[in-house]
C-alpha cells in the first residue's frame, strides 16, 4: 500500500490524536484556542503533509507555511508554539507510519514525513525571522487580507458568490502596487478559499479603479546589490500561491496592468478583459533585469516576437490587441465584464475539481520548467546582476521616485 493510502486512512485518528496533544499542552499555557478551531487548523496540516508525501515533495507546504507564520505572527503567538502543531502532527505521524509500514518502504515514509515537516518549520523560522527583523513592515502592522466583506483599511477584499471565492486589490490610494502587504494579503486569501474549497476563484481590482495594478511596488524593491525579484520576492511568493492554486483563478481586467501585474495577470488561468484594459510590462523603464522564472511565464503564454516588443518599448497593449494576441481569452464591454466572468466561474466551479486541479498542476510543471545546465543558469544570474548592481537601474527608480524620464546611460 503507498504511504500517502496509509496516512490517509488513519485521518480522523491522526487528527483527534493531534488535538488532543495540543489540548493537553495548551491547558498548561492557558491558550484558549476554540476546539473546532484548532482541528480545522490540524486537518489543514494533515491533508498539506499528505499532497506532498504523495507527490513525493515538500515544495507544496512552503506557501501555506509562510501564511502560517505571518498570521501566527500577527496574532503574537511565538515560533516555538507555532512550530507545535508540525512537532506533535510529526510524532504522531511517525507511530503511524512504524506501526503499519516494514523495511524500506517505512524507511523512505519516516524520511519524507521528516522532510516535509523539517520544511514546513523551517519555513516558519525563516519567516519568522523575515517578520521580526522587519518589525515596521506593513505585515506586522496589521493583517493584510480581511475575511469576508473586508476590514476598514484593509487592501484586499475576499468575497464569496456560491461557490466562486472573489479576490479584490482595493488601494486606490498606490494604485494597486504590489508590495508585501498586497502580495500577503492575497495569499492568505487563497489559503481561506482553499480552505473553504472554492472552486473557482476571479481575481479583480475594486470597481470604478482605471488601474488594475500598478505592478510591483517600486518602493520596496531593492536599491542594487541584490536580486530586485529573487525568490523570496513578495510577488514571486504570490505568483508562486497563484499558479499552485488548485482551481482555476480568472484575473478579471477593467483598468491598465503594469509590470509585475502582466506577470500576476499571465499567472492567473484565464483572463477576460473590457475596452479600458491595457497591459505593459516596465522592466525597461526601471533598468530592471527581469528573472529568469518570470521571462518563462511570458514564453510559455506568448509569442516571443509580441514579448520582446513589451519588453523592448515598455507600452501598454491595447484591449483589442490584447484579444487579437490571444493575450486575453474574452474581450467584453465594461457593461458586461462582470456578469460574463461570473458566470464563466460559475461555469467552471460546476466541473470536476478533482480533473481541473491535477490538469491546472500538469500543465503547470509542463510549462514551468525548462532543463537548463547550471553554468548556463549562473552566467545568466551573473549578467543579471551587472544590471541590478549598475548605476542605470539606481537612475530607472529614482526617476520614478521624482516622477520624470530616466537618462540611461548603459552603466
Ligand atoms: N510602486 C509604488 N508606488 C506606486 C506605483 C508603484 N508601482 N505606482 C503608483 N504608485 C504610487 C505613486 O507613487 C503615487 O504615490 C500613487 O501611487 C498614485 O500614483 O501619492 P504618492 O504617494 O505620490 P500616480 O502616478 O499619481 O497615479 P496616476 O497618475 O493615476 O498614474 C497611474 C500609473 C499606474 C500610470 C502610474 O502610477 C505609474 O506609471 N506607475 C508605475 C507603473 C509601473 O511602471 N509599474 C511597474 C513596476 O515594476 C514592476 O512591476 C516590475 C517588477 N517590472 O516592471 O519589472
Amino acid at each position: 500500500m503507498e504511504t500517502s493510502a496509509v496516512l490517509a486512512s488513519a485521518q480522523d485518528e491522526v487528527v483527534s490524536e493531534v488535538v488532543a496533544s495540543l489540548e493537553r499542552r495548551d491547558q498548561a499555557h492557558q491558550d484558549a484556542s476554540s476546539l473546532e478551531r484548532r482541528r480545522r487548523d490540524v486537518l489543514n496540516l494533515f491533508e498539506l503533509v499528505l499532497r506532498c508525501v504523495h507527490e513525493g515533495s515538500a515544495e507544496s507546504i512552503i506557501t501555506p507555511s509562510q501564511q502560517i507564520a505571518a498570521d501566527r505572527f500577527a496574532a503574537g503567538a511565538d515560533l516555538a508554539e507555532a512550530q507545535g502543531t508540525f512537532n506533535i502532527l510529526e510524532e504522531v505521524l511517525w507511530r503511524r507510519v512504524a506501526g503499519s509500514l516494514a523495511g524500506d518502504q517505512r524507511v523512505e515514509a519516516l524520511g519524507l514525513v521528516h522532510a516535509v515537516l523539517g520544511a514546513g518549520k523551517d519555513t516558519l523560522a525563516r519567516t519568522y525571522v523575515a517578520l521580526a527583523s522587519r518589525a515596521d513592515s506593513p505585515l506586522s502592522q496589521e493583517p493584510a487580507a480581511t475575511g469576508e466583506g473586508g476590514e476598514a483599511g484593509a487592501v484586499v477584499r475576499t468575497e464569496v458568490l456560491g461557490d466562486v471565492g472573489i479576490i479584490v486589490l482595493d488601494d486606490q490610494r498606490k494604485r494597486n502596487a504590489i508590495g508585501a502587504r498586497m502580495a500577503n494579503g492575497v495569499v492568505a486569501a487563497l489559503a481561506r478559499l482553499q480552505a473553504q474549497h472554492a472552486r473557482a476563484v476571479v481575481l479583480r481590482a475594486a470597481a470604478g479603479m482605471d488601474v488594475w495594478s500598478a505592478g510591483h511596488n517600486i518602493d520596496e524593491l531593492p536599491r542594487g546589490r541584490r536580486d530586485p525579484l529573487g525568490y523570496n520576492d513578495h510577488l514571486e511568493g504570490l505568483l508562486r500561491a497563484i499558479r499552485i492554486f488548485p482551481a482555476p483563478i480568472i484575473a478579471m481586467v477593467h483598468g491598465t496592468v503594469w509590470g509585475g501585474a502582466l506577470d500576476l495577470v499571465l499567472s492567473c488561468d484565464l483572463i477576460t478583459a473590457d475596452e479600458t484594459a491595457s497591459f505593459a510590462i516596465t522592466a525597461a523603464n526601471l533598468g530592471l533585469p527581469y528573472n529568469t522564472t518570470g521571462l518563462l511565464h511570458f514564453v510559455g503564454r506568448l509569442p516571443m516576437n509580441l514579448i520582446k516588443e513589451m519588453f523592448f518599448t515598455a507600452a501598454p497593449l491595447d484591449a483589442q490587441k490584447a484579444k487579437e494576441w490571444l493575450l486575453v481569452n474574452h474581450l467584453v464591454g465594461s457593461a458586461k465584464l462582470e456578469s460574463f466572468t461570473f458566470e464563466l466561474a460559475a461555469t467552471i466551479a460546476t466541473k470536476s475539481p478533482m480533473a481541473m486541479a491535477v490538469i491546472k498542476e500538469q500543465l503547470r510543471v509542463l510549462t514551468d520548467y525548462q532543463p537548463i545546465a547550471a553554468q548556463v543558469y549562473e552566467r545568466m544570474q551573473g549578467l543579471r546582476r551587472e544590471a541590478y548592481d549598475s548605476s542605470d537601474y539606481l537612475e530607472g527608480l529614482n526617476a520614478f521616485a521624482e516622477r520624470r524620464q530616466p537618462n540611461f546611460r548603459g552603466t
